[in-house]
């Protein structure tokens, strides 16, 4: 029956279906603090619509809320942020951005189930965010590449340095990035696969 008024319901727009040379996924989760630039990273690399779950940060959430960060950043994560990007004709890597807000790190668990790896995001401004994300993901046992997103008026340090600083041994790979560039982003996932490659020949996790 036909209503008056009524619309058709369009299909899935041809770019978000998976590529049908793809055979294989795997779920890769975006971590790192408050403010970082995690969905800016899930948005700048998806080749699909990203799903944000942005909630505009309000006078209430001072106090509570951390208040570190962009000066034009209005928005924060609630949930997740989820994208999707085809690495090769036959990798397809489905993105899970966490929130950063400590209040919401509870949510972490569900997010971190299945992943095969993760990215972490540093801000050199607040390093010390770091090692709670770290030490969660090596509970979990899911290994991960750290990606520095060089905010202009960050102080920048040696990769040495940052090892020793974050503690990090020396196979994990560091480098810099800048999370609003979509082939900075995508590189940063490559090397992510890569290390994830090179732990799967030697049998090893981190
Ligand atoms: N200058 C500069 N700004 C950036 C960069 N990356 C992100 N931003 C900005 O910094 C802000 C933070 O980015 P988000 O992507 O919201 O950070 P997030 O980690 O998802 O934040 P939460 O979900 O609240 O934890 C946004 O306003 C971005 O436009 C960067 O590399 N350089
Ligand atoms: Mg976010």
């Amino acid at each position: 029956m036909d209503f008056k008024g009524s619309e058709t319901i369009p299909g899935p727009r041809t770019e978000d279906q998976l590529p049908q040379t793809a055979e294989a996924a795997a779920k890769i989760v975006i971590v790192g603090g408050f403010g970082v630039g995690k969905t800016t990273m899930v948005g700048s690399v998806s080749e699909i619509k990203p799903l944000t779950t942005e909630e505009t940060m309000t006078q209430a959430g001072v106090g509570v809320d951390d208040n570190f960060g962009s000066a034009s950043k209005t928005a924060t994560t609630v949930a997740m942020d989820f994208g999707r990007i085809k690495i090769t004709e036959q990798l397809v890597l489905y993105l899970f951005g966490t929130p950063g807000q400590e209040r919401f790190w509870f949510l972490w668990n569900g997010l971190f189930e299945g992943a095969l790896g993760a990215v972490v995001l540093v801000d050199t401004r607040r390093l010390e965010v770091s090692f709670d994300v770290m030490g969660r993901l090596e509970e979990r046992g899911v290994p991960f590449v750290v990606a520095v997103n060089t905010f202009p008026d960050a102080p920048r340090y040696p990769f040495a340095d940052l090892r020793t600083a974050l503690d990090l041994s020396d196979d994990v790979p560091i480098m810099d990035c800048d999370v609003r560039r979509r082939a900075s982003s995508r590189d940063v996932l490559i090397t992510l696969m890569r290390f994830l490659h090179s732990l799967a020949m030697t049998g090893s996790r981190t």
